[in-house]
């Protein structure tokens, strides 16, 4: 295992932990291998995923001192290579929660996306330096944050190198969660577990289907939908969960304080 990526399992949450603290957990090219590597080879009991950076930092983006030595050809596969490895966490086994504190900058903001929950401490900023450094995302950003932020708040952080801080960040959609500093691991396991105790098909119905129906014209989502639905209602476990609410066994929603 790299030693720049940490992980282990703490019951069923897989705990994945970049570990270059002195790097700000820049993004080499061996610790996207390791990503790759360790998203798609959770064990079996694995129900949820954590990822979170070693540090003051979550991640401060591509390691800038490889990309001196490609041409254009080699960034290309560079690029399809980070594509390959965040599909195996936004589209693995399991859902994962994103722990975000301090730079969750250029590629650290794609890796992140890539995630299906971010929860930010208040000392998270979210900046796109590609802008400054001549050069555009590569690792999926110009897909995946349009979607959260949308197109006019992308163009204009990287234009103008807009940083963005945690509340802001939190109000534009880069987060779900916004916590006080030192927090966002602890609220990310707090999430995996509640996640943990979902149907594994409703996890996968929400990872796999639901972007994918997102992203088809209606007539053909509408289909989609109904095929999951039919699939997710017709399991074992579904049944015995509705059973268990009418006869008063399970939580009603609540209101929230
Ligand atoms: C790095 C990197 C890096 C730090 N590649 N070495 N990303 C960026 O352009 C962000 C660049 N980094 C920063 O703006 C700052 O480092 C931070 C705001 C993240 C943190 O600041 P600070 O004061 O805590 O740390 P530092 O002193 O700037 O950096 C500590 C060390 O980490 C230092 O190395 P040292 O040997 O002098 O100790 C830095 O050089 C090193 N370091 N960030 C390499 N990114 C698929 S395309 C994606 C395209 C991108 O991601 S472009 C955006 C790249």
């Amino acid at each position: 295992m790299n030693p720049d990526l940490h992980f282990e399992m703490q019951d069923h949450i897989a705990v994945v932990r970049l570990n270059r603290p002195s790097k700000r957990n820049a993004l080499n090219d061996g610790l996207i291998a390791a990503l790759c590597e360790v998203f798609s080879q959770f064990p079996e009991h694995a129900r949820a995923a954590v990822l979170h950076g070693s540090g003051e930092h979550f991640c401060a983006g591509l390691d800038l001192s490889e990309l001196q030595t490609r041409d254009a050809g080699q960034g290309m596969h560079h690029s399809r290579m980070w594509h390959h490895a965040f599909a195996h966490i936004q589209f693995g086994k399991v859902p994962v929660v994103a722990a975000l504190q301090g730079a969750v900058v250029g590629g650290g903001l794609e890796l992140a996306a890539s995630c299906h929950i971010r929860v930010a401490d208040d000392t998270t900023f979210y900046a796109w330096p590609e802008g400054s450094r001549g050069i555009f995302v590569g690792g999926g950003g110009a897909v995946r944050i349009p979607k959260l932020i949308g197109v006019a708040r992308m163009t204009d952080m990287m234009m103008t190198g807009r940083v963005y801080n945690a509340s802001d960040g939190e109000r534009a959609g880069f987060a779900q969660y916004l916590v006080p500093a030192g927090q966002a691991f602890d609220k990310a396991m707090q999430l995996a577990a509640q996640i943990a105790g979902n149907a594994p098909l409703t996890n996968y119905a929400l990872m796999h289907a639901l972007p994918r129906i997102a992203e088809q014209p209606a007539d053909h989502g509408f289909v989609t939908e109904s095929l999951m639905s039919s699939i997710t209602q017709a399991a074992p476990e579904a049944k015995a969960r509705v059973d268990a609410f009418l006869q008063g066994r399970a939580a009603k929603v609540t209101p929230k304080p």
